[in-house]
């Protein structure tokens, strides 16, 4: 059972102002900024980057556009990685540049910048003079190091909390207040600088099939065109929808909704999405698994290749792979979930769960982390068990730091990254047990009760009579939706349960119809998993936490509960 906090309780008749109050939008400048967001508030200013990096960065990229050096775009293996790799790659080939895309392979060079990874792109290009790094790179310092001994400068760009010790690259063009794609696209963007209205003159990309720069359109609204991709990887690294990262998704949803995209149209006919009808939910759920399973399974370098390609026949190849790749990735995830629950049914539940397993691959022990902190709530550490490394992915619960928890621990790990929601780090076999008995003592101490309580935070009552079209489309102003500006959430007191339908395979939905007592006003409600153990009966009178949705369909306006919670008054 979840824990109901209704955030705010005074009774306000501007429904539009509490839920802003409930997301610290408080003055009038900050209101007006969230209502109507402006795409030229998006500025290297407002997200606080260095404008001495970037103006070396800028002249040393310049330079080496003038003097034909080949130039290495080097991406992270995920949606925000791939989609900045794309933003500048296609902005510097259309600029004249001799460049290239380099995504590392996950399973033989690991994450980020390595001196692996640089001997590998060394063997492929070995005039590399430049290397710009796209959502990784700032603590890559011995990597760095070794990039300028091989005669290569480095020009960081990313968004990872740094260390005290920064590299000692050419340039960091850096904030943790945007994805890194986000941080690529406001560096595309001066790259751009008063040509970005003009049609460049027509580059081709040297590689086959990958022409990035074919569309025409692409210098006269190059800028604005790579919004789309700015979303995809705003919504993907679960940033939070606020300031300038709301702007850019508000923009960058209406982009994607018109892409000519053909890779990204083929996609989301294969997802089964209408392409105007769009929103973070169908990124976050539909599109970005997709594109990240190429990097968990096999190459993310086929995921660039689909946002980038010209070509309508190869977009139809990548997107079916995608499609089946993603379908082997929900698998192999499903297989190794029941496998840690069996696990945890079998030995108990304790304050944290730590389950290590060769059966268990790499790319996925982060999806499998996720999905046991939203069974069990408690902080989740999945290991993929290696021949004699061992590779980890952690996630937390709110308000418990798992980078902190880690790090304590660092004498035992061999590298340890991430946040205070989501860490990685790799053990040597040999100190796993170690490890883990340490973990188990230490969550011990510091984990409370509260830490390990479910709440459900509730933005206000709402009356049954003001369930309807009009306030849906009301609260529709404070779109899009996602992290840190969740859908509002309402608590509705005493209805009369009316009617129950179990729905969905395996029965695992209900359908539910309400009756208010005093209006006598009905209402229709669907309950997403909810089906298996519900004790509801007709005729209960309960209390309800919802979400509203429209399920409208031809001219009859309808509106529908999205239950979260139900409990008998
Ligand atoms: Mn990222």
């Amino acid at each position: 059972m979840k824990k109901w906090q209704v955030q705010n309780k005074s009774k306000t008749k501007d429904l539009i102002s509490l839920l802003l109050q409930n997301r610290n939008i408080k003055t009038k400048v900050e209101r007006e900024r969230f209502l109507h967001p402006k795409l030229a508030e998006v500025t290297t200013q407002v997200v606080k980057i260095s404008e001495k990096e970037l103006k070396k960065a800028l002249r040393r990229i310049q330079k080496a556009i003038k003097n034909k050096e080949r130039i290495i775009i080097f991406g992270d293996y995920d949606v925000d990685g791939i989609c900045g790799t794309a933003i500048l790659w296609e902005t510097l080939n259309a600029l004249g540049a001799n460049v290239l895309p380099y995504i590392p392979s996950r399973f033989e060079e690991g994450y980020g910048l390595s001196e692996i990874g640089i001997n590998n792109l060394k063997e492929k290009y070995s005039d590399c003079s430049l290397i710009i790094t796209v959502d990784n790179g700032i603590v890559a310092n011995e990597a760095v190091d070794f990039a300028n001994k091989n005669g290569m400068d480095v020009i960081i760009t990313d968004h990872h909390v740094p260390t005290k010790k920064l590299p000692k690259s050419l340039a960091i063009v850096h904030t943790t207040l945007l994805c890194g794609t986000g941080v690529a696209w406001l560096l595309a963007q001066k790259l751009w600088g008063p040509v970005a209205d003009f049609p460049p003159a027509s580059a081709h990309s040297r590689l086959t099939g990958l022409r990035a720069v074919g569309d025409p359109s692409i210098g006269t609204t190059s800028t604005r065109n790579h919004l789309e991709l700015v979303v995809l990887a705003t919504i993907a690294d679960l940033v939070p929808l606020t300031g300038a990262n709301r702007i850019l998704v508000y923009y960058g949803l209406q982009k994607l909704r018109a892409t000519k995209r053909v890779g990204l149209l083929a996609l989301i006919n294969k997802a089964g999405i209408k392409k105007d009808e769009i929103g973070t939910y169908e990124i976050g759920h539909l599109l970005a698994p997709r594109l990240n399973a190429m990097g968990r399974l096999a190459s993310a370098m086929d995921s660039l290749r689909l946002i980038c390609t010209a070509d309508k026949k190869k977009a139809e190849k990548f997107s079916e792979l995608l499609n089946q790749t993603n379908l082997e990735r929900q698998q192999i995830t499903q297989e190794a979930l029941v496998h840690a629950k069996n696990k945890v049914t079998k030995e108990g539940l304790k304050n944290l769960i730590f389950i290590a397993d060769e059966s268990y691959q790499q790319g996925i022990v982060g999806l499998v982390a996720g999905r046991m902190v939203e069974e069990y709530y408690r902080p989740s550490i999945i290991i993929s068990k290696g021949e004699k490394y061992s590779r980890a992915s952690a996630r937390s619960v709110k308000g418990f730091n798992i980078i902190e928890f880690l790090r304590s621990a660092s004498d035992l790990l061999v590298d340890i990254g991430g946040h205070p929601m989501a860490a990685g780090f790799t053990v040597e076999n040999s100190k796993l047990e170690v490890l883990e008995k340490r973990l188990y003592k230490s969550a011990q101490k510091l984990l409370t009760k509260e830490h390990l309580e479910r709440i459900l935070r509730i933005d206000c009552k709402l009356d049954s009579t003001l369930i309807n079209y009009e306030t849906y489309a009301l609260i529709q102003q404070l779109a899009p939706f996602g992290m840190a500006n969740p859908e509002p959430t309402f608590l509705t007191k005493n209805l009369i349960v009316q009617d129950i339908r179990i729905v969905g395979k395996d029965g695992k939905h209900l359908k539910l119809r309400f009756r208010n007592q005093n209006s006598g006003v009905m209402l229709n409600g669907i309950a997403f998993g909810m089906g298996e153990d519900s004790k509801l009966t007709i005729g209960d009178k309960v209390d309800v936490v919802y979400t509203l949705s429209d399920n409208s369909w031809g001219n009859q306006q309808n509106i529908e509960l999205k239950i979260k919670d139900v409990s008998v008054s």
